[in-house]
C-alpha cells in the first residue's frame, strides 16, 4: 500500500512485531512496536497499511474459519486502536485551512469503526472539517445532520454484507426527505464496492481511507495534490 515498503531488514521485524502483536491481541507489545517504529524512522502510514490493517485482516480470515472467536477479534481490534492513538496526530496534522464540511458515520446495525475512524483522521489531514455521528446511525440522523449542517460530503460506512442495504435505505431516506443538493455522498467498508455505489446512486465509493480523501476532493471538484 505505501509506496516504499522497508528495504531495511529492521524495519521489516518491526512490522512484523507490529503483525503479530495485533493479530494476538496484546496491546502493549503493539504499542511498544509502534513507537519503536517511529523512532526508527518508519511512517505512521505504514506502520497501519504494512502491518496493522493486513494484521486485522487476518484477524478476520481466522474468525471466519472458526480458529478465533468474538472475543479474540475484539482484543485485536482494541490493540489496533491503542496504536492508532498514537498515530491519530501525526496523521491528522497536515492540515493549514479548511476546505470543507464532511459527515461520517457507521450505518444502522453495524458497529465497526476503525476503517470510518481512519477516513476520519485521513479528511482532518487533508483540511475537512469531521463531523463524525459514530457507529450503528440511523437513516434520519444522517438526515438530521445534513440539514444542521450543510456539509459538502457525506460518508456512510459498512463492514457486514447483512447490514449493507442500510447503505441503500440511507441515501433513499436523504433523497426522499430532499436535503441532498449538491452534497455528494460517498460509501465504503470492507464489503462495498464500486459497482454497489453505482447501484444504490451514491456518487462516489473509495477503499482505503487514502483513496476516500481523493476521491471527495476529485467529487468536490478541488483538484489533486
Ligand atoms: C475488528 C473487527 C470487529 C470488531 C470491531 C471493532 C471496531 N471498533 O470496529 C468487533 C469484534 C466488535 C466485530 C464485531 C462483529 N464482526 Co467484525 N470484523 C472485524 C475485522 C477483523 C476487522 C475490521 C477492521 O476494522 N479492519 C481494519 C480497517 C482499517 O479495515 P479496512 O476495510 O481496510 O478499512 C478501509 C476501507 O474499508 C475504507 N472505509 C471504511 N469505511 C469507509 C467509509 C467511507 C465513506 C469510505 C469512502 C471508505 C471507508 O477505508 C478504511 C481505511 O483504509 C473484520 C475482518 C475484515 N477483513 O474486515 C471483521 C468482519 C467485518 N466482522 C464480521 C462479523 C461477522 C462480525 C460480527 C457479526 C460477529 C458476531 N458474530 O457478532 C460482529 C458484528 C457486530 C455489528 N453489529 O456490527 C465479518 C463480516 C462478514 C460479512 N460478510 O458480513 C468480518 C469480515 C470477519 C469475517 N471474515 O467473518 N468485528
Amino acid at each position: 500500500m505505501t509506496d516504499d515498503t522497508t528495504a531495511n531488514p529492521a524495519d521489516d521485524e518491526l512490522l512484523d512485531a507490529l503483525y503479530d502483536s495485533v493479530l494476538s491481541g496484546d496491546a502493549d507489545s503493539a504499542i511498544d512496536s509502534t513507537r519503536a517504529g517511529l523512532a526508527a524512522g518508519l511512517q505512521p502510514l505504514s506502520l497501519l497499511f504494512d502491518a496493522m490493517i493486513p494484521s486485522l485482516e487476518e484477524v478476520g480470515n481466522l474468525f471466519e474459519s472458526g480458529e478465533i472467536f468474538l472475543p479474540e477479534m475484539l482484543i485485536s481490534a482494541r490493540a489496533m486502536q491503542a496504536c492508532m492513538n498514537i498515530l491519530r496526530p501525526l496523521l491528522a496534522d497536515a492540515a493549514s485551512s479548511r476546505i470543507g464540511v464532511f459527515v461520517m458515520g457507521t450505518i444502522a446495525g453495524d458497529i465497526h469503526d476503525i476503517g470510518k475512524n481512519l477516513c476520519d483522521v485521513m479528511l482532518e489531514g487533508a483540511g475537512f472539517e469531521v463531523i463524525d455521528l459514530g457507529i450503528n446511525v440511523p437513516a434520519d440522523r444522517f438526515v438530521e445532520a445534513i440539514t444542521e449542517h450543510q456539509p459538502d460530503a457525506v460518508g456512510l460506512s459498512a463492514f457486514l454484507t447483512t447490514t449493507m442495504a442500510e447503505l441503500a435505505t440511507t441515501i433513499d431516506a436523504i433523497d426522499a426527505a430532499g436535503v441532498r443538493g449538491d452534497t455528494k455522498i460517498i460509501v465504503g467498508g470492507a464489503p462495498v464496492t464500486q459497482e454497489y455505489a453505482d447501484q444504490i446512486g451514491a456518487d462516489g465509493y473509495a477503499p482505503t481511507a487514502v483513496s476516500a480523501v481523493r476521491t471527495v476532493k476529485e467529487l468536490l471538484g478541488m483538484g489533486q495534490s
